[in-house]
């Protein structure tokens, strides 16, 4: 069998169907390249690229990596797609790297995941260094990746070869999550569970070959990976790949060019398109253009935080649309879906659990499964969605399921008589949602505390209407050291955290309360100090 053949796994079969079906058919629009990829030129860059990164870990014996995983650090765009089906191509663990992280978290998550190969962007060039050095440190290979470029009629894509399918329950994916506890971990999912989180996705929201997604969002977590890309290329539609999000840009899009049929979004998204309209496009020669457009789409979705009605409403106003509203976790991809039918989409509700996925509420302190409505549980999720582990933390999974094999959310909510979910929140309180992004308080507690001039800290959420929550630091300083400012402590964390994680809000005080154990009441510290939005 050729070192550049496909095997046989679902996505790359339906690619294959689609291209036979439509030779011309679109995969990707690279809005940075400005360039289409086919799904024939898809399959073949992939092969190719498998090829050579066999050939770098001197594996053209086996042709196959065998659960290795590949850490890789590529802008939003094509040549991530690319990446991205190699490594499964080659059979490995794709591992893809936050393009917002610092160096130091870059180099947590090659450590933790223990990469056999990074691949890195040129885009991302500043990093080589440091990154080429712990390669060498830690004998992991090293390559730098060649931009893919169009294909042209002189020298057509042509399709690869397909090989036997590799077993359903393989590794494929590690996506880093943050918990209670302060380090992030690798969530592990196989090629079973991803292409059933982006078929279920398929079967609930009907995308179609027909289909257009404009994509924005972040490819190291499960709203971009799986219902962007994945379910997005599965179903034969097409993907037009921006850098990251910009309310300008979705605005002239919807406007100008009528082929975009879905987007998919976190509430701060949504809030800055409903924001950029106000301020830029009401009342101008635009605004009708706009409308119509953005009325046209056939599906949008809002998930990953809470949904604040004022934004849904105002959405509505402008555009017609009713966001559709859905409920998913890193460990579990999709879990519950409002209707594809307007009519079954409940303000404030997450909706019904999507099919083939189990969800029921239980008691916190007892587990016993709770079968009234009305009544506050903690979600609990069975089914081929979720997740296998965390990358080599066997307790830490463990204790992430019950006896009876339930994984534990950690997320409160009740049921009405429908069967519809409705989030409360979080139970823990070191879990923060912001712009979409989960954070560890504790994370950010430990990089605070590694400061020389920090004695004390306690990181919570505050509620915000742009963000969600907002972090909030409250910090005792030790004796004699400058009095703290935020926006130096910011510069000064920019080093350690991806600006997402790095507070906002900071209150300098003189001692933080606790209780006779000596634990901070992080409840009592929000209340205290930001008593309308804790
Ligand atoms: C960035 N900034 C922030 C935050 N993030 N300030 C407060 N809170 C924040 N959360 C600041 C930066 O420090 C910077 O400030 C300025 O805002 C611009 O930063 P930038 O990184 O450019 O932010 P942005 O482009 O404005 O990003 C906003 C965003 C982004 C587009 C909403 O956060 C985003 O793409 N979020 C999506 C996350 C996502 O996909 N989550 C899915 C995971 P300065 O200039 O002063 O430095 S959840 C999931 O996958 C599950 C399965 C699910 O259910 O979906
Ligand atoms: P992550 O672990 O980063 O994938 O984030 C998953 C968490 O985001 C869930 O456990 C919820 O707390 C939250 N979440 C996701 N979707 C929603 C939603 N539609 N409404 C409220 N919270 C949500």
């Amino acid at each position: 069998m050729s070192l550049a053949s496909l095997p046989s796994l679902p996505l790359f079969l339906e690619a294959r169907k689609h291209a036979q079906a439509n030779p011309d058919k679109i995969a990707v629009i690279d809005a940075t390249k400005g360039q289409r990829f086919t799904f024939v030129q898809l399959l073949a860059d992939a092969a190719a690229l498998k090829q050579r990164i066999l050939e770098a870990l001197h594996l053209t014996e086996t042709g196959d990596l065998d659960e290795g995983r590949i850490a890789y650090l590529v802008p939003n765009g094509y040549d991530y797609v690319v990446t991205q089906w190699a490594v499964w191509a080659a059979g490995g663990v794709s591992v893809p790297l936050c393009t917002s992280h610092p160096v130091q978290e870059l180099l947590y998550t090659i450590g933790d995941s223990d990469p056999s190969l990074i691949i890195l962007h040129p885009a991302f060039e500043k990093f080589e260094v440091p990154l080429r050095e712990s390669s060498t440190n830690s004998r992991r290979s090293f390559m730098t990746l060649t931009p893919f470029t169009q294909a042209t009629n002189e020298s057509p894509a042509q399709f690869p070869e397909f090989s036997p399918f590799y077993a359903p329950d393989r590794r494929a994916l590690m996506i880093y999550t943050s918990g209670t506890t302060s380090n992030p971990k690798g969530c592990v999912t196989t090629h079973k569970t991803i292409t059933f989180q982006a078929q279920c996705l398929i079967n609930a929201w009907k995308y179609q070959p027909s289909d257009h997604l404009i994509h924005v969002l972040p490819l190291h977590h499960i709203h971009g990976i799986i219902n962007g890309l994945t379910a997005t290329l599965l179903s034969g539609a097409t993907v037009e790949m921006h850098p990251k999000f910009d309310p300008a840009t979705i605005w002239s899009r919807w406007q100008n060019q009528g082929s975009s049929t879905m987007f998919f979004a976190v509430p701060t998204i949504y809030a800055r398109l409903v924001d950029y309209f106000e301020t830029h496009i009401r009342g101008t020669k635009q605004e009708t253009a706009a409308r119509e457009g953005a009325s046209t789409l056939r599906l949008l979705v809002s998930g990953s935080a809470a949904l604040p009605t004022p934004i849904k409403t105002k959405f509505a106003a402008i555009t017609g649309q009713t966001l559709l509203e859905r409920y998913g976790m890193t460990e579990i991809g999709m879990g519950l879906s409002c209707g594809l039918d307007p009519a079954q989409r409940i303000d404030g509700s997450v909706g019904w659990p999507l099919p083939g996925v189990q969800v029921r509420l239980t008691e916190k302190e007892t587990g016993a499964v709770i079968d009234s409505t009305d009544v506050d549980g903690m979600i609990e999720v069975k089914g081929d969605n979720v997740f296998s582990e965390y990358w080599r933390r066997p307790e830490a999974t463990a204790k992430e399921f019950t006896s009876d094999g339930w994984f534990k959310t950690g997320d409160v909510a009740r049921r009405n008589e429908s069967g519809a979910y409705f989030i409360q929140g979080r139970a823990s309180v070191d879990i923060i949602k912001s712009g979409g992004y989960k954070i560890s308080a504790l994370e950010v507690e430990r990089k605070l505390l590694a400061l020389d001039d920090i004695q004390e800290v306690a990181v919570v959420g505050i509620a915000d209407e742009e963000w969600g929550q907002r972090v909030a630091a409250v910090v005792k300083q030790r004796a004699n050291t400058e009095p703290l400012e935020l926006q130096s402590l910011r510069a000064r964390l920019k080093q350690e955290m991806a600006p997402y994680k790095i507070p906002t809000v900071l209150k300098i005080v003189d001692g933080i309360e606790r209780n006779a154990m000596g634990k901070v009441n992080k409840k009592t510290v929000a209340q205290k100090y930001w008593p309308d939005k804790a």
